[in-house]
This record gives C-alpha cells, structure tokens and sequence, in this order.
C-alpha cells in the first residue's frame, strides 16, 4: 500500500497520482520510491498500453521536497541522492516502451519539471504553471531539465527559465511546444482519459519503438538515424499489431490491436 502515489490500472491505462496535495506533491524519499516501484510494474505488465502521470489538488508536482531536503543526513552527496531517485525517475518515465502523458494540473517545478519533461506528451490544464525553480534556490538544473527543457522550446528560452526563473503559464506553455495541449481546468481529466484510451488501444510495440528511434536520433548522423530505422523496422514488422493492421487494412475493417 503506497503512502504518497495512488496507482491503478483500468483498460490499458495506468494512472500514477502525486499524492502530496498539501505539499504541492513535493518529491520525498518514500514517494520517489514509490514512482520507481509504480514505473518497474508499468514496464513489465503487458496489461498496462499507456501510463498518465499527475497530481492530486491544485499542484502537478513542487520539486523536491524542501523540509526533506533539509534534513538529509549521512555520507551521501547530493549526488548520490539525484543518481538513486530523479534521474533513475526521468530514465524510467523516458525509456518506457510505453506511452507516457503528463496531466498538468497545476504547478510543475524544479524535479517535478523534470517528470513532466521526461513525459512523451504534457497535456496542460490552463491553470498549469512551469517553472524551472532551481535557480531561486542557488541551484542549477537536474532531473534531466538541461537536456529536455532546450530539446523542447530551444536554448534561448531555457536559459530564461532556467537562470533567469520564468516562470510559464499555460498559454505561453502551449506556444512554445511545452504543453501538447491546453484544456480548461475542468476538462482535463476527461481530455486526457479519452487520449490514454486512445493511445492503449494502439500498437504498443510500435509505440516502444518509436520511441527509440525518435531518442536514438537525436544524437544520430542521418545516415546512422536511416541504419538505425532499417534495423527497428525489422523488429515492428514482426509484430502481431503489425500483421493486423495490414489485414485490416486489407479487410477494410477497424484494426484490433493488441500491444503484442
Ligand atoms: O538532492 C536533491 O534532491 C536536489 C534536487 C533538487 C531538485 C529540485 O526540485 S530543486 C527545486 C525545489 N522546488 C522548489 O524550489 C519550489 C518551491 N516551491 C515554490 O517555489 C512554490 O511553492 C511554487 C512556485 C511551486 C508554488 O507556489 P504557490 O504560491 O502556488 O504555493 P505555495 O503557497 O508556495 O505552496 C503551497 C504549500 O506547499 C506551502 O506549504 P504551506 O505554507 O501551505 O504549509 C509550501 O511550503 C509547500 N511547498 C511548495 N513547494 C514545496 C513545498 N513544501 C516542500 N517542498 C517544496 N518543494
């Protein structure tokens, strides 16, 4: 029984809620925990096709938690603290072969930047704000942020809010390519579960592989990224969703795919 996430399965579809609301869902060591447990059933049970991540109450996630942080003792460094949780988080979220949607309800900063970064899509409800955070307490950025953040709106504005501590809003979230989406507060738990649907009902193995070509990429030459497509093809084509999206085509009936 998790202390700080509600985690639950339904059609395909696993919901991951930050479950601190007093604390705007601030990332504490049993709730790291808690995500990395959440993440490792995601990626071995098939009956998971897409994963959604948000926060209870008014806050998506507030970063580490600053009352924690204060008392952490013993001989580990900083460091040792980002190799064990945030960054084994941001890999997680980032690598699972998976769908992964972020449901912005509210602020997203510092570390809780960083999940929703490492997120495929941000679905951002018009109350979401998105601040880098590190900065206004004399630090510089982790949680993968220095790589994601520029990847998405470029490195000029990240700059900004990373050293200069913009804080974005929804609006300007949606402009910059931040947020995939923005909804009313009021629907976007109804968005984003029509989304999650949609996407488990997909090819789950095409979905995987589309993320590691897409991620494989971006450190490719174009000719590498072109050797490196003709070898995950050969892995998609042999998929069951492969063969049924070909017969219903064919067929000219709806596809049933399966994940498989
Ligand atoms: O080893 C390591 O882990 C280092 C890694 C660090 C990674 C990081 O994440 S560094 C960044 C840490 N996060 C922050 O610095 C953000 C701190 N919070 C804020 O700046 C603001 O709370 C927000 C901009 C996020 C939201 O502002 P607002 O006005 O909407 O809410 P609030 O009133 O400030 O917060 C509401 C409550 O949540 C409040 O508690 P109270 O007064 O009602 O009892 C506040 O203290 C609490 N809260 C918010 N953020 C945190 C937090 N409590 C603990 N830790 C927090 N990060």
């Amino acid at each position: 029984m998790a202390e700080t996430i509600l985690f639950a399965v339904e059609n395909g579809v696993a919901t991951l809620t930050l479950n601190r609301p007093d604390r705007l869902n601030a990332l504490n060591r049993t709730m790291t925990a808690e995500i990395l447990e959440a993440l490792r059933l995601c990626t071995r049970d098939a009956a998971v096709r897409c994963l959604v991540i948000t926060g209870a109450g008014r806050g998506f996630c507030a970063g580490q938690d600053l009352e924690e942080f204060q008392m952490l003792e013993g001989p580990d460094t900083v460091g040792d603290h980002l190799r064990r949780g945030f960054n084994q988080i941001a890999l997680g979220l980032y690598t699972l072969e998976k769908p992964v949607i972020a449901q912005i309800n509210g602020v997203a900063a510092g570390a809780g930047l960083g999940v929703a970064l490492a997120a495929d899509m941000r679905i951002a409800s018009d109350k979401a704000r998105f601040a880098a955070a590190f900065i206004g307490i004399g630090l510089a950025p982790d949680s993968g942020v220095s790589w994601l953040l520029p990847r998405l709106v470029g490195p000029g504005k990240a700059f900004e809010m990373l050293a200069g501590g913009a804080v974005v809003d929804a609006a300007e979230a949606m402009r910059l390519g931040l947020a995939n989406q923005v909804t009313p507060a009021e629907e976007l738990d109804s968005t984003v579960a029509a989304l999650a649907q949609r996407l488990a009902q997909a090819p789950t193995r095409g979905i995987g592989l589309t993320k590691r070509v897409l991620h494989r990429a971006a450190t490719l030459t174009l000719a590498e990224a072109l050797e490196y497509e003709a070898q995950v093809q050969d892995i998609a084509i042999g998929t069951a969703d492969h063969r049924e999206g070909v017969a219903a085509f064919l067929a000219k009936r709806p596809p049933r795919f399966t994940g498989a």
